[in-house]
């Protein structure tokens, strides 16, 4: 039975200092998700997560710090997944910085909604989801899950998100992605 406790968590960074597991994602990782070849090895993001049981009972949480950059007119951002247990639903809490999070279903359905302080978000079983980073600062979220979502990378892998954000003249912009294949 997991005991009531409380984790610190520096809002501006994202840094958890005490968190189970720190992982770090470079543009190695990433290598397929872009639609140009990364340059380098960068750092793109670091997820901090406190553990508690996989289980239907249990939130597992978290922050992630995503980094500004871009690949080619690409912003930074997260691999993405699905829940593996696809009705699994999952809230996101932006701390600092400005960014959006890309939502998709399995067969090609789309929604785009803000990440930002002070906002947050709603992710729905069923839709995968992304968060890219359209700031000069590192965009700072918390996220909270449903325990046994468990998570699918292959899918998004091997299929793409329906859209991209890119940066047109000066401005993010939502463009179509010509490598999105539906399941
Ligand atoms: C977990 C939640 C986040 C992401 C993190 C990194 O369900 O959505 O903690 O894990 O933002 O993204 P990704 O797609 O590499 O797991
Ligand atoms: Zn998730």
């Amino acid at each position: 039975m997991t005991v009531p406790f409380s984790r610190p968590i520096d809002t501006a960074t994202g840094a958890i200092p005490t968190a189970d597991v720190v992982l770090e994602r470079r543009l190695s990782d990433l290598a397929h998700a872009f639609a140009e070849t990364p340059d380098g090895d960068d750092v793109v993001y670091r997820v901090y997560n406190v553990d508690v049981p996989a289980a239907a009972s249990d939130i597992p949480f978290g922050t992630t710090v995503l980094l500004p950059g871009k690949v080619g007119d690409e912003y930074f951002m997260t691999k993405g997944h699905f829940h593996e247990v696809r009705s699994r639903a999952e809230i996101y809490i932006g701390f600092s910085g400005e960014g959006l999070l890309l939502m998709a279903t399995e067969d090609g359905r789309h929604a785009v909604e803000p990440i930002r302080p002070g906002v947050v978000n709603y992710v729905p079983g069923g839709w995968a989801h992304r968060s890219v980073n359209t700031g000069p600062e590192p965009l700072v979220f918390f996220a909270a899950y449903v325990g046994d979502a468990g998570h699918d990378y292959q899918t998004i892998d091997a299929n793409g998100f329906p859209v991209r954000v890119v940066e047109r003249e000066g401005e993010p912009a939502i463009v179509e992605n010509a490598a999105f294949r539906p399941s």
